[in-house]
């Protein structure tokens, strides 16, 4: 494919799981593409040339040619426009919509399991103290979520994979690693997930020492 140069901005733990996304939707595309590391302790998100290009100064950042976009369902959702060969979303408008929605919705919402589960837990096989009473609410409600959109038990939430796959399982495994109750049905949907090759191809990339 004749593609204009990509370059994907992530944080150097590989521990974000927004960069991830983005990650995966190259890679399922089969996309060319620069990986660029930035050392977000040490404020390289900060510097004024990678401002300009992100303009939230955050990771994920996407740059194709002269056009830079952060925030990672935008980038997933430029990419399966500006590259539909391989979708990563499901094509009828209404499950589209709802991977859209699932998306939104594990990015704004259960703030108290991105707080006191870290990807670190994911992505370093680190281990929290239990859960707060605030986080097991927020458990509670990631759980019966999953499962009324998982209904049945089917493989992947809206028939075939699609990227909002891949974010839910990052999210139930915040919970799942640490070893925190998850009910076996959903186990088996996350790790039906990080089987994957995309993913598996992000989970083992060589990440610094701590
Ligand atoms: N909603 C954004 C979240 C991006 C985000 O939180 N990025 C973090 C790394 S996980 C970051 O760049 N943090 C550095 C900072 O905010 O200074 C997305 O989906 O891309």
């Amino acid at each position: 494919m004749n593609q204009p140069p990509l370059r994907l901005y992530v944080d150097s733990l590989y521990t974000s799981p927004y960069a991830m996304s983005v990650f995966v939707t190259l890679r399922e595309k089969g996309l060319a593409f620069d990986l660029v590391t930035l050392d977000l302790d040490a404020a390289q998100n900060q510097t004024a040339d990678f401002a300009r290009l992100s303009v939230t100064q955050r990771v994920p950042t996407l740059v194709e040619g002269d056009f830079a976009l952060s925030e990672s369902s935008a980038i997933t959702e430029y990419l399966d426009q500006a590259y539909p060969e391989t979708a990563v979303y499901p094509a009828d408008p209404k499950q589209r919509a709802r991977a859209r929605q699932v998306q939104a919705w594990l990015r704004s919402d259960l703030l108290p399991i991105r707080q006191e589960r870290s990807t670190l837990v994911v992505f370093y096989g680190q281990k929290m103290p239990p859960l707060s009473a605030d986080a097991q609410g927020a458990a509670r409600r990631l759980i019966s979520a999953a499962q009324a959109l998982l209904a049945g038990n089917p493989s992947y939430l809206f028939g075939e994979w699609c990227i909002a796959d891949v974010d839910l399982a990052v999210m139930l495994n915040r919970l799942i690693l640490n070893g925190d109750s998850v009910p076996t049905e959903l186990v088996a949907y996350a790790e039906r997930q990080w089987c994957r090759p995309s993913v598996q191809e992000w989970v083992n990339l060589r990440r610094p020492a701590l």
